[in-house]
């Protein structure tokens, strides 16, 4: 049943609200391009999370398909989950409460958490129980994305409902002058089966899990047959691929080129113009299309082209999909530009790699475990390999596979630096990314530095019946220089306490206690190591001293991050970390 015998059955089934205004009704349109006017749904916004509530998981049912219900798999009642939408520098916080009958986490993807807020499978919420996510927002302004991460449940969560937007804003991009408020549309795109509608049944077979779970019905945040009113002006459109295992070749019906400014980890350097891009699950891509051109009464529908993985394994990947309608409707400008330029990014060099890791990508047997990274599949507790902070490491990832893999790195952003040898990468790879498609048989070459949150991570493919089946990898970031927040506080008598309040701004305050008179320093250390500021450095009595320190007189002032603090006594040495948040 193509698209159209699905409108007009369902028109049939009376199950379609009709969206249709006046002007478009008496519109003198051929018999077909009415029909396609006159169907569909207005494309549906989740709520927004309030920062600092509870994020509660349980079945619901809600309106997926008009006048039926879907049993889901929500946050707050909500499919797709809430909408956070936070400040680049504030505290994210989110109080969790699994009311699901399975093991859950939220991991916040592309986010830079510590490790106990990421979301890991090892530190699952189990049913019933209740978990507070808290961290410091410090990634760059962009469009991110949380879902389960559940041990070998991530797939069926999401696919159920689990998954949604976190968007960070930053105060600093206003002057860029791109499209805001109402003009800045955040959109999330799944697929689900038209053979089960209207439930969002999964039970993934043997081909399932071998090339992932494809649907033939794209979901618009949660809307079926999707459209939305555009005025004649420029929009931006937050794309994310929320989807279990379908790549989409992203274009407009009329080929009419846009403009693409972001990838995963917020702005590009520069606003590239393109007619059509991939996004795989995972990935976002932010992109500027102006309406102007377009007449009110015309539509132009955002697609999926049909494509062909270079690779024998392009299995049901690759169906022309329509995604969107924008129906043109309006005048009202959005005031929004197209930057000419916009915040450089420093791309990592190559020379600069300390560590090179290879990483192949393969299928085989049948069954479970099918797909492996270097022959491995997850074990929870096994660490896979050690990376040290602060070191430029080249991850070359090698598909010898006939599969596509969206390959995914918690913790911080990469650079992708090559595929197949070739550095003329699309204008999508180019930026800040964490997840990276890797067709079969290519090589790709990432550059990734980690400066700051040590502790157990994962590297896995981001296709969800990949991931579940073990495709994913734990590695562990780990601090060779001595600055360390885990150790203890005290060492020989010496004690040095947590700084209060910690994140800060501007002012904290550290006490510690000295066991006996000598000479004794206390210094502040940036994330690489570096000493930036000397607090005490000389003779003391023994006893018990507080410190305060001001992070906008340090330096000219401390931008947010972590920074270390050490006591130094003779050959004792403790230190601790502490957080600026501007
Ligand atoms: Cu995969």
């Amino acid at each position: 049943m193509n698209r159209r015998d699905m409108i007009l059955k369902a028109l049939q089934a009376g199950a379609f609200i009709s969206s249709v205004k006046p002007m478009q009704l008496f519109a003198n349109e051929k018999k077909d391009a009415l029909l396609t006017e006159m169907t569909g749904n207005p494309l549906r916004f989740p709520p927004v999370f309030t920062n600092g509530g509870t994020m509660s998981l349980a079945t619901a049912n809600v309106n997926v398909w008009p006048g039926q219900n879907t049993q889901v798999l929500a946050i707050n009642g909500s499919y797709p989950g809430p909408s956070v939408i936070v400040e680049k520098g504030s505290v994210f916080t989110a109080h969790f409460s699994n009311q699901h009958n399975e093991p859950a986490t939220i991991h916040w993807h592309g986010i830079n958490a510590p490790e106990l807020m990421d979301g890991h499978p090892k530190d699952a919420v189990p049913p019933g129980g209740n978990y507070t996510y808290t961290f410091p927002v410090l990634n760059r302004a962009g469009t991110y994305f949380y879902h389960s991460h559940a041990d070998m449940l991530t797939a069926e969560h999401v696919y159920r409902g689990f998954a949604g937007f976190f968007i960070v804003t930053d105060p600093a991009e206003i002057p860029l002058g791109l499209p805001r408020g109402d003009f800045d549309v955040p959109l999330c795109i799944q697929d689900r089966r038209s053979a089960n509608i209207p439930q969002f049944t999964y039970t993934a077979e043997l081909n399932d899990v071998m090339y992932g779970y494809l649907g033939d019905a794209p979901l618009i945040n949660g809307t079926p047959d999707a459209y939305f009113e555009v005025n004649r002006t420029l929009y931006r459109f937050r794309l994310l691929n929320g989807s279990n295992a379908r790549v989409y070749k992203i274009a407009l019906s009329d080929n009419r080129p846009f403009h693409i400014i972001g990838t995963d980890g917020g702005l590009k350097d520069a606003a590239v113009q393109a007619a059509s891009f991939y996004l795989s699950p995972g990935e976002r891509t932010d992109i500027l299309v102006d309406f102007t051109p377009y007449t009110i009464g015309q539509n132009v529908t955002l697609k999926s082209q049909a494509f062909t993985a270079p690779g024998a394994g392009s299995y049901r990947q690759g169906t022309e999909l329509n995604l969107l309608r924008f129906d043109v409707t309006g005048n009202t400008a959005s005031g929004g530009i197209v930057p000419a330029t916009l915040p450089p990014i420093t791309y990592y060099n190559p020379a600069d790699v300390k560590i090179v890791r290879n990483f192949t990508l393969t299928m085989s047997g049948s069954g479970m475990n099918m797909h492996r990274i270097n022959g491995l599949t997850f074990v929870m507790d096994r660490i896979d390999w050690q990376t040290p902070l602060n070191s430029l490491e080249e991850w070359k990832i090698l598909n010898a596979s006939n599969n596509i893999h969206p390959m995914h790195s918690h913790s911080e952003q990469f650079q992708v630096y090559s595929r197949n040898g070739s550095t003329d990468l699309p204008p999508a790879d180019k930026g800040w990314k964490d997840t990276v498609l890797i067709y079969p048989f290519e090589t790709v070459r990432l550059l990734v530095r980690f400066t700051g949150y040590r502790g157990i991570f994962l590297f896995h493919c981001h296709n969800l019946e990949h991931e579940d089946d073990g495709m994913m990898l734990n590695f562990k970031i780990t601090d060779p220089i001595g600055i360390n927040e885990n150790n203890s506080n005290v060492a020989e008598g010496y004690v040095l306490n947590q700084n209060y309040p910690n994140p800060f701004n501007p002012s904290t305050n550290i006490i510690f206690e000295i066991p006996k008179d000598g000479n004794i320093s206390l210094k502040l250390y940036d994330q690489l190591g570096k000493e930036i500021y000397t607090m005490i450095d000389g003779f003391r009595r023994k006893g018990s001293y507080e410190v305060s320190i001001n992070a906008d007189l340090i330096n000219g002032g401390l931008s947010s991050g972590e920074y270390f603090y050490k006591l130094s006594a003779g050959n004792v040495l403790i230190s601790k970390k502490m957080i600026v948040v501007k």
